[in-house]
């Protein structure tokens, strides 16, 4: 028999754009680098974007948000594109959703459904598996509220009359109401432990880089870029890595591994921004942070420090250690769209395009010094019938002298402070 995987679901996303609100909220966005985000986002759960619009809003419809020319035209548009899912980057009601899913005929999701199911794809740890499940009960739940307020005043406003609708609504209430508070006690329990799982929760014996940024800014493009361009690591560990994880062998022979994070969102709806900080932990176990940046876009400065202010939260709650921009490198990518690399000012960061791979060699070895910077010289001794501890040390340290008798070999070596560690762990 074939393996048959089933084909990949085909997205439809749908901005209503409210001018007026959308400036009066202080954002300078536009409606086409939004429209991008969106199409960045249902891309990166493996939906294929087969059609993308923008509806300018006059007035909010209360049952279906767009105009009803809206949504007849957005029908015929969908019907003839033959999508499964249509995305609708806004909060709907719940009433809005499930008219928009008659008048199409089609699934329907918004930004935050879509949001939370790439959280849920991506949470890697405990705790961003359970926060993101906990945004998601939440999420439920605060549409059932409003799915009841509405039957209760389909009835005339009195709940008190009961009724099998209602009934069922309040059990669901009580049944996801119940879950919270167990997933607030399990996740009370995983962070009480968190700082004693410290350092030993490293599964790998390499340093880790992590490419963090904003969706659309280039990490997954650079990711497999720098994969192209550097040696790929060998090695029974590295083929057990999840995909988003891949070993890279350094110009100086360091090997480290490359990892790509859920990306930063514009505009993240409140009720996300714990999970979506619960996805990033991961971060917290970088040895250096890869800042991508996509230099070509208007609101750069602004992402840049949305992505800081959330790795300063982060580092007040005890996530991320102080020294985290220490240890970051920007990253200014897409440098193709402003001329060349040649034409960044780069002051603190290196500029590159992922896309042609220009600047890509220097970038390297701007990783492979900073990684190097953080070392210092100490001195280790180990017994000359360890063959396996002083090939490692070879390996994660740059040997500066090296004594030799009949039963020791001690080594003058840099070693980073993790490494240090782990040596002394062996
Ligand atoms: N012109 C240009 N486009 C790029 C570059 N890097 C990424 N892109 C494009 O930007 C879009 C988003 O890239 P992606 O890697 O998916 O971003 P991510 O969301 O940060 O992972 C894609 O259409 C890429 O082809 C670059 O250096 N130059
Ligand atoms: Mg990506």
């Amino acid at each position: 028999m074939r393996d048959t995987a089933p084909p990949p679901a085909r997205a439809a996303i749908l901005l209503p754009w409210d001018r007026q609100a959308a400036h009066a909220g202080g954002h300078n966005r536009t409606a086409e680098a939004r429209l991008a985000e969106a199409v960045g986002l249902a891309a990166s759960i493996g939906l294929v974007v087969v059609y993308e619009k923008t509806f300018p809003l006059r007035a909010i419809a209360p049952a279906t948000l767009f105009g009803k020319g809206q949504v007849e035209a957005a029908g015929a548009a969908l019907r003839q594109a033959g999508v499964d899912v249509a995305v609708v980057d806004a909060t709907l009601t719940p009433v809005q959703q499930r008219n928009l899913e008659r008048a199409w005929d089609t699934k329907v999701i918004d930004r935050t459904g879509l949001i939370l199911d790439i959280f849920g794809e991506r949470a890697r740890t405990r705790e961003g598996a359970l926060q993101v499940e906990l945004a998601h009960l939440e999420y439920q739940r605060s549409r059932l509220v409003r799915s009841w307020t509405h039957l209760e005043r389909q009835r005339g406003g009195f709940g008190f009359l009961g009724g099998p609708g209602e009934t069922q609504i309040e059990t669901d209430r009580r049944l996801i109401g119940e879950r919270i508070v167990r997933l607030k006690a399990e996740l009370e329990d995983v962070r009480r432990t968190r700082g004693l799982h410290r350092g030993a929760r490293r599964r790998v014996p390499y340093p880790v880089v992590a490419l963090v940024g904003y969706t659309n800014a280039g990490k997954s493009t650079l990711f497999n870029a720098l994969t192209g361009a550097a040696v790929t690591a060998e090695n029974q560990l590295f083929a057990t890595l999840d995909p988003t994880m891949r070993g890279l062998v350094l110009p100086s022979g360091r090997e480290i591994i490359l990892s790509d994070t859920v990306g930063f969102i514009s505009d993240l709806p409140t009720e996300l921004v714990a999970a979506f900080r619960a996805t990033l932990e991961e971060v917290a176990e970088a040895d250096l942070l890869l800042h991508v940046r996509d230099i070509s876009h208007p609101d750069t400065e602004a992402q840049a420090r949305d992505v800081r202010a959330v790795l300063d939260r982060m580092a007040q709650e005890g996530t991320l250690d102080e020294d985290w921009p220490r240890r970051t490198l920007d990253v200014l990518n897409k440098a193709d769209l402003a001329g060349g690399v040649a034409q960044v000012v780069q002051g603190e960061g290196v500029a590159v395009s992922a896309l042609t791979g220009e600047g890509l060699p220097r970038l390297l070895a701007a990783i492979d010094s900073r990684l190097a910077a953080f070392r210092e010289v100490c001195d280790l001794e180990l017994p000359v019938t360890d063959g396996a501890g002083i090939a490692w040390v070879y390996n994660h340290g740059e040997v500066l002298g090296r004594e030799d008798d009949e039963r020791h070999v001690r080594l003058r070596v840099r070693l980073s402070p993790e490494d240090r560690a782990r040596f002394a762990a062996r």
